[in-house]
């Protein structure tokens, strides 16, 4: 299923020759000339298919191994401390003033601009998950770095957790207290809990949208937020699919479906933990594959499942339902923030989304896949291989093409982080080593039962 490497290639030109020239040479010279012809169409249809196979192989085209692919043997992480952790806690938990510290670092990093950028700190975010997208050569990326250096591919995961990471430190040096809490997607109060007016705001107020057998919905401009007073930059806030800019306003559709499938049942973080194989969790958890259940095979077909999923219940889309009994739904529109995934950081609600994508994996490396044993060494497109620097944290190795709205030219915008900083999946595969943990982890307890007087 994998399409890497393959071998033997002049070989088989080089066969074509001599048999050719073998031909030739029994047959008289008028035959000599149909049959020269016929030899140069088969020469050109060999080197036809070795130039596609070439191209085959030097492509970035990556699988996750079939669904029911084995791991390897299980290893259990070292909980014992060895530097002090900071706890990410579930939304729910937060306390009034956790809350509002949260929101006002979120706030101060949106109001201040780094020297020389047009884009606020917290914008810097934004940019450089849209770049992600950049990475096709038809854009003109250039360097090393193959397919999305953080989305469909093995460093979906490690990619998000610095990121994640990155942005946290920058809460930290407004509020060193403040840490990204997580939204539990099968809590069924933590939804109400986010949206609140004074919290991370509401629903979107102002457009109406026919669902077909669902009935008409409203969404549009958050109005009721501390958020409220932000003007979105319109070149980073754009509708994936047209590329067109979805305005200066955060955008939310958080009452549409699926919405009404929220919570997420417990079985589907359930059946996410069988596997031990890291490349299938991780396909599994992002959500844009899930397992073909049509078919004996044990394949994926695209679909819309925990990660991606949930990035609708908040930025709502239009769905294709006709195949929702085989988990499988096709977007056919997108409607907010959330939901355009480049821009998607633009909504502070992101941050405690990728906190439970981050969360999640912390626990399945906590149930006996720690280590570097449970991420793949080589063979994958660069940049997703254990020790293959990730951009944007690769000393300046591989650098995006255009993409975004037309003559948007956002790579000029974007303020790459120090050469020195190298980041690969391998640095950040032990999470307590980065300084932080999540509440219900067994560290998590400790620290907890330590730190109260
Ligand atoms: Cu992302």
């Amino acid at each position: 299923m994998r399409h890497l490497d393959s071998g033997g290639k002049k070989s088989r030109g080089e066969a074509t020759l001599t048999v050719l020239q073998k031909l030739s040479s029994t047959f008289p010279f008028s035959k000599r000339l149909t049959l020269r012809v016929f030899a140069g169409v088969i020469l050109l249809v060999a080197i036809a298919i070795i130039a596609l196979s070439q191209l085959r192989d030097n492509s970035s085209v990556y699988y996750p191994p079939p669904p029911d692919a084995p791991g390897p043997e299980l290893v259990f992480p070292n909980l014992s401390p060895t530097q002090a952790r900071q706890i990410r806690k579930s939304v729910t938990t937060l306390t009034p003033v956790e809350k509002s510290a949260f929101v006002n670092a979120v706030n101060a990093l949106q109001s201040t601009y780094p020297e020389g950028s047009q884009l606020s700190l917290y914008e810097q975010f934004v940019v450089q998950h849209i770049l992600t997208m950049g990475f096709r050569q038809r854009l003109g990326a250039t360097g090393p770095a193959r397919g999305n250096p953080a989305h469909s591919y093995p460093a979906f995961l490690p990619w998000h957790r610095q990121f994640l990471l990155d942005f946290e430190q920058a809460l930290q040096t407004v509020d060193a207290s403040v840490t990204v809490p997580y939204w539990d997607w099968t809590d069924p109060e933590a939804l109400n809990v986010m949206l609140q007016a004074d919290f991370l705001g509401t629903s979107g107020q102002g457009t109406f949208v026919n669902v077909p057998e669902h009935g008409r919905f409203e969404g549009g401009e958050v109005k009721t937020s501390p958020f409220a007073a932000w003007q979105l930059n319109e070149t980073l806030h754009f509708d994936a699919m047209t590329l067109e800019s979805l305005g200066p306003h955060l955008l939310r559709f958080s009452t549409l479906p699926p919405f009404d499938r929220y919570p997420l049942p417990q079985s589907a973080i359930a059946s996410l933990f069988k596997t031990d194989n890291y490349e299938v969790f991780n396909a599994l958890l992002e959500g844009a594959l899930v397992p073909d259940k049509t078919s004996d095979r044990a394949d994926y077909v695209p679909g819309w499942a925990l990660h991606a999923f949930a990035h609708s219940i908040i930025g709502g889309s239009q769905v294709d339902w006709t195949d929702w009994t085989q988990g499988i739904a096709h977007q056919t529109d997108i409607l907010g923030t959330m939901d355009s995934i480049p821009c998607s950081p633009y909504d502070p609600i992101f941050w405690l989304h990728h906190a439970n994508v981050d969360r999640l994996w912390a626990q399945w490396q906590d149930e006996g896949h720690s280590g570097d044993r449970f991420y793949p060494a080589s063979d994958r497109p660069f940049g997703h291989n254990l020790s293959d620097p990730m951009w944007p944290w690769d000393g300046g190795l591989s650098s995006p093409g255009s993409y975004g709205p037309e003559d948007a030219n956002l790579t000029a915008l974007f303020i790459a982080p120090a050469p020195s900083k190298i980041v690969r999946a391998q640095d950040v595969l032990d999470f307590r080593q980065l300084g932080y943990t999540y509440a219900g982890l067994a560290d998590a307890e400790a620290i907890g039962a330590n730190s109260n007087p």
